[in-house]
């Protein structure tokens, strides 16, 4: 895959963003800056990153609710002002950009899961009636993959040849209940040829093997050949969400487990890549991560001192992470 030094360098800048940031989360939850809850997305930073880099502006992605979505939104080219101030409670004077932002083709987290596949649907039959070569990349969970709405929604997409990409992020626990407990086969990309679909399984660590992937489904979706899936294979590195038991049923998830997938670290493998491809110095990666460490502490300064929303200002209801 031709990506310049440029692309490279965005992404890695954008895993450890990702991963600083979900950081900055999991640490104010416990200080108490942080106000109401957090599903980290630790370890799946590539998800997001290889996924929503380098999209076109005008094509539609959904995505996925882990790290309440900041990989992708910064994949995206969004700020995350808004999205820092909004879980700390506050309120931006200025717009914030989030998951719900109709200019760049994003509508919000469903927090409903599964709701929104008939609206990927919706998005896709435009993408085609626009004739513009947009497409939809629609991001959801291995348990997500149950809801009978993506079978609807996988069905009418094959039938009617939608430019939709199907991608499940599977790290293959949904909340409490491992994917082994939920689905008889391995690869939920085993479901698309039953819609007639191609699929691909990718190694969820390798933020390029997760680029190349959803890059090759979207230039076929491009050309008119109708949708397809790509199965990512990833790991959340904490509990479902933060306060909550990390656990498969009513037991620990596995040490082993969490520990093999700790040695994939998207973050630490990209940067290993980087290195060893020679696209970036062992200093000026060191200044990327400072770089991240000094954003993180501003944002965190910007939403401490920004103000908590006034109650009877009926524009606070307008919530932008959530659409449900
Ligand atoms: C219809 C519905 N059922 C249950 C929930 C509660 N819930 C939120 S996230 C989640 C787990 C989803 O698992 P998966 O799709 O694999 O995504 P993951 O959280 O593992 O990234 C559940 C059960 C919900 N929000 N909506
Ligand atoms: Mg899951």
């Amino acid at each position: 895959m031709d990506l310049t030094k440029q692309q490279l360098t965005e992404m890695y800048t954008n895993l450890v963003r990702a991963r600083k940031l979900d950081e900055l989360m999991v640490e104010g939850l416990k200080s108490g800056k942080m106000k109401g809850f957090f599903h980290s997305g630790q370890g799946e930073e590539a998800v997001g990153v290889g996924g929503a880099s380098f999209l076109r502006d005008d094509d539609y992605l959904y995505p996925h609710h882990r790290g309440h979505a900041i990989a992708f939104m910064l994949a995206r080219g969004l700020s995350p002002k808004g999205w820092v101030a909004m879980h700390y409670g506050k309120m931006l004077t200025e717009k914030p950009e989030g998951p719900s932002n109709e200019e760049r083709g994003l509508f919000g987290i469903a927090g409903t899961i599964g709701g929104m596949f008939p609206l990927a649907v919706g998005w896709g039959l435009s993408a085609k009636k626009n004739k513009k070569g947009q497409v939809v990349v629609c991001f959801f969970g291995d348990g997500s993959s149950n809801r009978g709405t993506l079978h609807e929604g996988m069905n009418a997409a094959a039938v009617w040849k939608l430019p939709i990409v199907w991608a499940c992020d599977n790290n293959l626990y949904a909340q409490f209940t491992p994917l082994t407990s939920a689905y008889a086969r391995k690869d939920v990309a085993d479901l698309a040829p039953a819609y007639d679909m191609p699929a691909v399984v990718v190694d969820g660590q390798d933020v390029l093997a997760v680029h190349e992937a959803i890059q090759a489904a979207v230039a076929r979706a491009r050309a008119g050949k109708g949708p397809s899936m790509v199965e990512v294979k990833t790991y959340r590195y904490r509990a479902h969400a933060e306060g909550m038991p990390d656990v498969s049923h009513a037991d620990p998830r596995p040490k082993k487990e969490i520990e093999a997938w700790k040695k994939r670290d998207p973050v630490k493998l990209f940067r290993a890549k980087l290195l060893e491809m020679g696209t970036l110095t062992e200093a000026e990666l060191a200044k990327i991560d400072k770089e991240a460490d000094a954003e993180v502490e501003a944002l965190d300064k910007m939403a401490m001192e920004s103000p908590y929303p006034d109650p009877k200002d009926p524009s606070i209801l307008n919530t932008w992470l959530y659409s449900a």
